[in-house]
């Protein structure tokens, strides 16, 4: 612990340098290992880890998964009848997964081998006539339902098949008076949801209707002494939030409000040095999840290893550049 703050203390042989290498191999055996516990008792996300796994490997500059084997992955995830994406094949189609999937055949450059207006049909229909989304068909409702809505959408270039005005007009009923948001309207803040939401305000070329200086303040506020970053007040620093702060702060132009230098050492202090991956913190398991967010947070703040990663979408620039995706961010101000 560190003055009035949870936090955690780096030891000073904690690793800083990054181990591009040992980190594919992490990936790939994890990819391999199906067998492992870990893999086992990830059926429930599959869909998204392989997401993760895979723009991971993109952002190493590696091309090793195959990517007809993914394309075979994603499609038995693919419910014909309702035209949404499962975690795993015979899993019910969820919001969450069908943004990965869509993710996943981007990378794989298999957008057209999917029946897109069958996808966009499953999607726009779990609009709420408030404009929210639901997840699925039971009706959970969260902005990270609306990011993932928007973000499908427009990958499959049918953003305006939904109520995009609604859509955005939800999302600003769940900003809170700290300038922040959350999962639904009077929900606490988090900084998961404020990315969903500057994400879904980027998609929707809406981010003038943001406080930028008011919600830059509190993404800055989530900076520990550690150098690491936490998801909201009193809570511990997390690899991820490297991602879902700085991408915020990134498409609203504010990074240079940060410490960089010491998020740096943070993220880099999180990696394990024998065996690859990065941690949620130093000395913690690592996992596929805050490898990717780790590596994409180090591509942000500018390590030239890496990939450039787009900061709302969570892909490689240069495929978002390649679909001619347009997405609004916010320049760079003092
Ligand atoms: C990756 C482009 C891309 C999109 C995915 C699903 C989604 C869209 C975003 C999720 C954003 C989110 C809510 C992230 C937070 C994840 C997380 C670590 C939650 C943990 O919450 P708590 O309360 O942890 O367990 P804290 O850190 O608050 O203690």
């Amino acid at each position: 612990m560190s003055g009035f703050h949870k936090d955690v203390i780096l030891k000073d042989d904690a690793p800083s340098q990054l181990y591009l290498v040992k980190h594919r191999d992490f990936i790939l055996g994890y990819a391999k290992n199906q067998n492992s516990y870990e893999y086992v008792m990830s059926e429930w996300l599959r869909t998204s880890g392989v997401y993760w796994c895979l723009t991971a490997l993109k952002l190493l500059n590696d091309g090793h998964l195959k990517e007809d084997d993914l394309f075979k992955f994603v499609m038995s995830c693919y419910n014909e009848e309702k035209g949404g994406f499962g975690a795993s094949e015979n899993h019910d189609p969820h919001l969450l997964y069908t943004l990965s999937a869509i993710q996943i055949l981007a990378m794989i450059n298999r957008l057209d081998d999917v029946d897109k207006d069958k996808v966009v049909s499953y999607v726009v229909t779990l609009q709420q006539t408030d404009g929210s989304f639901w997840g699925d068909e039971w009706g959970e409702v969260d902005t990270r339902f609306t990011f993932c809505a928007f973000a499908t959408l427009t990958i499959l270039d049918r953003l305006s098949d939904c109520d995009v005005n609604k859509g955005v007009h939800f999302v600003l009923r769940c900003k809170n008076f700290d300038g922040a948001f959350g999962c639904v309207p009077g929900s606490e803040s988090h900084a998961g949801q404020v990315f969903c939401c500057v994400g879904a305000l980027s998609i929707a070329h809406k981010l003038h209707l943001l406080d930028v200086d008011q919600l830059a303040w509190w993404l800055c506020e989530r900076q520990l002494p550690s150098g690491g970053l936490n998801g909201r007040p009193e809570k511990l620093p997390d690899v991820c939030y490297s991602w879902w702060v700085l991408a915020s702060l990134k498409i609203i132009g504010r990074t240079h409000w940060l410490d960089k230098p010491s998020l740096i050492k943070f993220i880099l202090a999180s990696q394990d040095e024998e065996t690859g991956g990065f941690a949620d913190r130093p000395g913690d398991m690592v996992d596929p999840f805050h490898t990717l967010f780790g590596l994409a947070g180090l591509s942000l703040l500018g390590d030239q290893h890496l990939a450039k990663v787009n900061p709302v979408l969570c892909l490689p620039q240069s495929l978002v550049d390649h679909l001619g995706l347009k997405l609004e961010t916010v320049s760079s101000s003092s």
